[in-house]
């Protein structure tokens, strides 16, 4: 089985890291006032909501995902978050929880930086008024190019004295370098294009290295912002400042802790609520539904409050955009792979499209065998009627994401 995709929630501490991981997940990762609140990293599946390939061939009925949900062709795919602990500022030179932190990133494949755009927080994560959020985001992307570019610095000349002895290509050194970083060959490859005339290995000076590191990260780590704790009066000043100075970030409006208190109330039948959504329903806006239970005044007022300071004003809590918004960037694709290429079965029963991965556009199908499979001998792949598909064949939106392996006879082990 191929990796998972992973995506990293950082921010400083009390910023809402735990609480966001908690409002997507039934994780009920530790939330605090206090700063380090998280010490080791929480992971935990979330769902991120597609429009179902059921919908495509109108059999939302007969759709049953063995991992995740389908409502009436919206479908939560499960994928993978990571909440670490807290950065702090000179975390790469160990402040904090410093490198520890940094290292738990690795295996991330994007990042959702959670910032809060109260200002009730400072750098630090220490209660106070006032502090402006603008700053945790350049130091936070300097701390994690910081602790890249020292680990690289800190054996560069041997790197070098090697890739020189060995008449290695600039990729090969890099790869062995920032391989630990969970990155590949293409994807180094990738972040190398990002520089145009890009001198030889050898002659890199501190400047070509820093952009390096600048590039590496932007193709290692494409960061949504999160710019949470939307419900507190002073972030609307805050992020427009963000937005105006960012206007390239993808940027989503957050009020996790909301989203949390509406998950709870629904589930114990206080309301009706359709996450991701503005729609909340009390007994009294549906006085015929049976399993809605009565609220009291202070709840009632809570909830009046929560859909004009959040609700009204934004749309949603912006936690289910919030996961779209990450896998835009990193152009997932949810691809079913299935038993039956004519009814999308999985082989007996009529249940359809069982299961659904998500994989990187242009991703080759031969990969997605790989991942989905393990190491068998692939016969030939087909797609949808019956159609075959040549192994290097890429996968993209509506195209070869509905995808069946026939094998060799007996190469399963
Ligand atoms: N007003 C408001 N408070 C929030 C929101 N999200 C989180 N908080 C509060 O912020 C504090 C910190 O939340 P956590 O989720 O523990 O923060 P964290 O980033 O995981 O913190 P560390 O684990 O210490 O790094 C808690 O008191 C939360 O209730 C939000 O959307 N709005
Ligand atoms: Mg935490």
């Amino acid at each position: 089985m191929g990796r998972e995709i992973v995506i990293g929630l950082v921010g400083k501490p009390s910023s809402g890291k735990s609480t966001t991981l908690n409002s997507l997940t039934d994780a009920n990762a530790k939330v605090g006032a206090f700063p380090f609140t998280t010490i080791d990293p929480n992971k935990a599946t979330g769902y991120l909501e597609i429009e179902c390939a059921c919908k495509r061939f109108k059999k939302e009925d007969k759709c049953k995902p063995n991992y995740g949900y389908c409502r009436n062709g919206k479908r939560g795919v499960p994928i993978m978050l990571l909440d670490v602990a807290g950065l702090v500022p000179n975390a790469h030179l160990g402040r904090g929880l410093g490198n520890k932190f940094l290292s738990d990133l690795t295996e991330a494949d994007c990042l959702i930086h959670i910032v809060d755009a109260s200002g009730s927080t400072d750098a630090e994560g220490k209660a106070t008024r006032g502090y402006d959020p603008l700053n945790d985001i350049e130091w936070l992307q300097n701390e994690i190019f910081q602790w890249i570019l020292g680990n690289l610095k800190e054996k560069w000349g041997s790197v070098k004295r090697r890739h020189i002895a060995t008449k290695s290509t600039t990729l090969e050194t890099l790869r062995q370098q920032l391989g630990g970083y969970v990155a590949n060959k293409q994807l180094i490859a990738n972040a190398l294009d990002l520089i145009p005339n890009l001198p030889p290995l050898q002659d890199w000076d501190d400047e070509m290295l820093e952009k390096v590191v600048w590039a590496f990260m932007e193709i290692k780590f494409p960061t949504v912002l999160s710019l949470n704790k939307m419900d507190h009066p002073d972030a609307d000043k805050n992020v427009s400042k963000i937005i105006l100075k960012y206007p390239k970030s993808k940027a989503i409006l957050t009020s996790s802790i909301t989203e949390v208190f509406l998950r709870k109330l629904a589930s114990q039948n206080f309301i009706k609520y359709d996450p991701g959504t503005e729609f909340v329903d009390t007994k009294e806006d549906l006085p015929d539904d049976p399993n809605l239970r009565d609220l009291d005044e202070k709840l009632a007022n809570r909830i009046e409050n929560i859909r004009d300071l959040v609700l009204y004003r934004f749309g949603s809590t912006g936690v289910v955009q919030l996961l779209q918004a990450a896998a835009d960037l990193l152009q997932l694709i949810p691809v079913y792979p299935v038993r039956n290429i004519n009814n999308f079965t999985g082989g007996n029963g009529d249940q359809v499209f069982r299961d659904c991965i998500l994989v990187k556009k242009g991703t080759p199908v031969i990969n997605v065998a790989r991942k989905i499979m393990g190491d068998v001998t692939i016969a030939h792949i087909e797609t949808i009627g019956g159609i075959k598909v040549s192994e290097e064949d890429t996968v993209d939106k509506n195209k070869n994401d509905i995808l069946s392996f026939k094998l060799v006879p007996g190469s399963r082990t």
